[in-house]
């Protein structure tokens, strides 16, 4: 079923699903062999979309299976249309049946999947839609939980994940109900390029079944319409739009215009898609970033998907008030830290402008796992690269693809040696993932976050250098001269890893507890944030291969349990959860601001 974003059209029609569903636990994982995909007994009342964890108090650490359940009527009007049932996302694998008949599985967070409902739709009748989410923390899946019995770790966290963030559950995405035409657009990938004041959109069409014909493909930017047909065979084709003097996309104008692919004849298409589109290049050239040709430095951050109570859940007002600060403190761009994030959260970034390091899944993989454990992880994370650069390939705001962020060769907190043959594997398996998504995505540079200096073998094979650095916290914490020096010494090997190449710091900073102040500054005190994080933009500001600054994090967001992790969140926002801004953020704020304006 196809994944490309279901924008209504003359021939299209959306209906979101989300609101009150009903909601059972399975802990014995009973569910499926005593048939509730027929109806579910028993049930409670669940917000959708939301995660589960926060909103019961027997839910808030469940990591097992639950079942969701809501009913719907069709419209007359989709007789003869396919329909999809198309799931934002489900944390960590779904099976979904239509009136107790199975349509179908999917396996992985953070991206949609779209299932066929026309084999078990009533287009008359009531239709009883029922959804097993299943968020078992295992040491095979990405992001993992390290296998215990392996290892000898010398603390533990509750969930002992090997990331930092809680895995919330759920279904945290809209589910929607798509109309579709029979014949359809089913694909489409748009490339820009330069010549001159021309750009040039590259517009490649797929169409199910293998069909046959014409679409006629137009570009408007409200006053000027450019317009082009394609001829499709078997079920692809190509056209190229030329437009004279283009309003670029850019984050001080991020222009987007209307692009519209209709199927057929023009007096009754068989289909229209149509969806904004910001026209723009980005390429790596020797040590900077271009967009348009001109060369980018990024301010921002890395941002999570979190909120009080509904957890991950998608929740609109949050994502315009994250905008709205990141506008205010000056920054230009975010990564989505450490996992696809919404669709509409792309769909905002392309209209204000940010430009994002879409970051996949892959989060503190550990090269000394079993054969076994890391030939999963490779499947899964192929599927999720090829799945996310499907889905956000269209977004003018994507400007890198990063892999995965702190891949290690053991895990965190282990007192065991990493194996001998464990920077060797990580080779092999990154430079899988590198050809995976450059074959994907040929248009956009890719890279893999690094912690400190990380083995050079696998962030090497990026086009960016990004890399992590906790200079005065995790490492000479307290004492920033000593951090300071430190810090030259990283960013020296850096570019001596990897001569040529841009670097962006995707993180640095220090946990402060809003309103706890110390003079002289002290770890955890706003002030102590603010004094580090002024530190690293002063020393970044001196070498011009460092082409980024993303302090860690945006704003403050929930972990599991840990010793290192007061009222369980790690406290590095440089806005508390709630959104408001702690000393870091107007130091931050005068900073970016200022450098816009010069
Ligand atoms: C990933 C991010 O999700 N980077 C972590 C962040 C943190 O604050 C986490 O929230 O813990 C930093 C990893 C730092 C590890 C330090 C190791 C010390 C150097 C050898």
């Amino acid at each position: 079923a196809p994944i490309l974003y279901p924008h209504s059209s003359r021939t299209r029609q959306t209906r979101d699903l989300s609101g009150l569903w009903r909601f059972r636990l399975d802990p014995d994982g009973r569910g499926e062999k005593d048939g509730w995909f027929r109806g579910l007994d028993d049930t409670r009342t669940i917000a959708v979309p939301c995660s589960w964890n926060d909103l019961f108090d027997d839910t808030a650490d469940y990591f097992g299976t639950a079942w969701y359940e809501t009913s719907f009527r069709m419209d007359p009007g989709w007789r003869g249309k396919r329909i999809y049932l198309r799931f934002g996302s489900a944390s960590y694998r779904a099976k979904v049946w239509l009136n107790g008949r199975l349509l179908g599985e999917h396996v992985g967070g953070h991206l949609p999947f779209a299932l066929d409902a026309v084999p078990a739709l009533r287009p008359d009748d009531e239709n009883r839609l029922v959804v097993m989410v299943e968020n078992e923390l295992r040491a095979d899946r990405v992001p993992a939980l390290p296998d215990r019995s392996r290892y000898r770790f010398y603390e533990s966290d509750f969930p002992g994940t090997a990331y930092d963030f809680f895995p919330y559950s759920g279904l945290d995405r809209p589910v929607l109900l798509c109309a579709v035409p029979e014949t359809q657009v089913y694909d489409l990938t748009v490339t820009t390029r330069r010549n001159g004041g021309t750009a040039i959109a590259q517009i490649e069409i797929g169409v199910n079944d293998g069909w046959n014909g014409r679409a006629a493909v137009s570009l408007s930017d409200g006053k000027r319409r450019i317009a082009a047909t394609a001829a499709i065979r078997n079920g692809r084709g190509t056209v190229n739009l030329q437009v004279s003097d283009a309003r670029l996309w850019q984050p001080s104008d991020p222009f987007l215009h209307t692009l519209s692919v209709a199927l057929g004849e023009a007096s009754a298409p068989a289909d229209v898609y149509e969806m904004p589109i910001g026209l723009r290049t980005i390429a790596v050239d020797g040590e900077r970033l271009l967009l348009n040709g001109e060369p980018v430095h990024l301010t921002g951050f890395g941002r999570h998907e979190d909120f009080f109570l509904h957890g991950r859940g998608l929740d609109l007002a949050v994502l315009v008030r994250d905008f709205e600060l990141l506008r205010w403190i000056g920054a230009n761009s975010f990564r989505t830290s450490h996992y696809p994030c919404a669709e509409e959260a792309m769909m905002l970034a392309d209209r204000y402008g940010f430009l994002v390091i879409a970051e996949s899944s892959a989060v503190s993989l550990a090269f000394s796992d079993s054969d076994d454990v890391l030939a999963a992880q490779h499947r899964q994370l192929a599927a999720d690269l090829k799945a996310r650069i499907q889905r956000d390939k269209n977004y003018a705001s994507v400007v890198l693809w990063s892999i995965g962020n702190e891949a290690l060769t053991k895990p965190f907190r282990t007192l065991d040696r990493a194996p001998a043959d464990a920077v060797a594997k990580g080779t092999a398996f990154f430079a899988d993932m590198f050809a995976i998504v450059r074959a994907a995505d040929p248009s956009r540079p890719a890279t893999l976050v690094s912690l400190q200096h990380g083995p050079a073998e696998w962030v090497g094979q990026g086009d960016v250098i990004c890399a992590n650095s906790y200079d005065g916290w995790y490492e000479y914490g307290g004492r920033l001269e000593e951090a300071e020096a430190a810090l030259v010494k990283e960013l020296e090997q850096l570019h001596t890893d990897h001569p040529g190449k841009p670097v962006i710091i995707t993180e640095f900073g220090a946990d402060a507890v809003a309103g706890n102040h110390a003079d002289p500054p002290r770890m955890w005190s706003e002030e102590y944030q603010a004094d580090m994080i002024a530190m690293y933009l002063k020393v970044l500001g001196r070498y011009s291969y460092i082409i980024g600054e993303h302090p860690w994090a945006f704003a403050d967001f929930k972990t599991p349990q840990a010793v290192t992790r007061a009222k369980s969140m790690n406290l590095k926002g440089v806005f508390t959860r709630d959104r408001t801004p702690k000393l870091a953020a107007h130091l931050l704020r005068s900073k970016w601001r200022s450098d816009a304006d010069a």
